[in-house]
């Protein structure tokens, strides 16, 4: 059958040793599915592990060592120039604690039919978040509200990092354009992706809390998603996306 799309998920990772062989395991029992893994120089040995699991699945699964500054953004970004120069369909974000469950990729692949990304969305109707405590959840519904009002957009989960884009959508993003080094270039992107009309859904996920390893949020990632909503409409005047249409 030709039916599924060929699809690869980027993981980015900074010290997910505990959690990468859960990750891989899971996502490769759907067989359309490949995974590019793309590591920060891991003080914890996430890249060597991450090789060794690679070679056990030639052409399945790849892997991208960065060196010099790290960053969430700066890692998407080398990880979509990698995908969109590779014959996928539908390339994935998703993070590499399972607190995304693998399972939910081929239902956000398939809600790409009708769309052109598809977000693993914790705040509609049948989504939820599993062990955060409430400091955190309160942190991520102002963040998501913060952004709504400042941005217009209307997805509920602007933050999330679970989505599946249709490869045309991702391809026509700026990414040279984008300035977001931590967490906030996912709102970046989907800043940039809503200015140029794409069709956006949600697919309800549950989220659950990672059991291992440590969250990467720092003051400065912090600080960096305060600014950029405020830096995008700025832009946004000068027509920096519009301009792409
Ligand atoms: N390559 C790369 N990956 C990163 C970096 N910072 C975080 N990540 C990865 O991005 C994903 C999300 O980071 P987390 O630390 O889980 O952030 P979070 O989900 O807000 O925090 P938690 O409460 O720990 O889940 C994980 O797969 C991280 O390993 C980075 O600087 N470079
Ligand atoms: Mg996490």
């Amino acid at each position: 059958m030709t039916g599924a799309p060929r699809t690869l998920v980027i993981v980015p990772t900074y010290n997910e040793r505990e959690n990468l062989p859960g990750v891989v395991e899971q996502l490769m029992v759907h067989g359309n599915v490949s995974l590019l893994v793309v590591d920060d120089g891991s003080p914890d040995g996430t890249g060597a592990l991450a090789d060794e699991l690679a070679r056990a699945r030639p052409g399945r699964m790849h892997v991208l060592h960065r060196s010099g500054r790290r960053g969430l953004g700066r890692s998407y970004i080398d990880g979509i120039r990698w995908a969109l120069e590779q014959p996928y369909d539908r390339i994935c974000q998703m993070d590499a604690d399972l607190s995304h469950d693998p399972a939910r990729v081929p239902a956000l692949v398939g809600a790409t039919a009708n769309a052109d990304i598809a977000i693993g969305s914790r705040y509609v109707d049948g989504g939820a978040v599993v062990n955060w405590p409430l400091r955190r959840r309160l942190l991520s519904r102002f963040a998501n509200a913060y952004v709504r009002t400042i941005t217009r957009l209307t997805v509920h989960d602007c933050t999330a990092g679970f989505r599946c884009w249709r490869r045309d959508a991702l391809a026509a993003l700026p990414l040279d354009r984008f300035r977001s080094e931590g967490y906030s270039f996912l709102v970046e992107m989907l800043y940039a992706a809503a200015s140029l009309g794409k069709r956006i859904v949600e697919v309800p996920i549950t989220f659950v809390e990672r059991r291992e390893g440590v969250s990467k949020m720092s003051t400065m990632v912090m600080l960096e998603s305060a600014v950029t909503p405020w830096r995008l409409i700025a832009r946004r005047g000068q027509g920096s996306f519009h301009a792409m249409v």
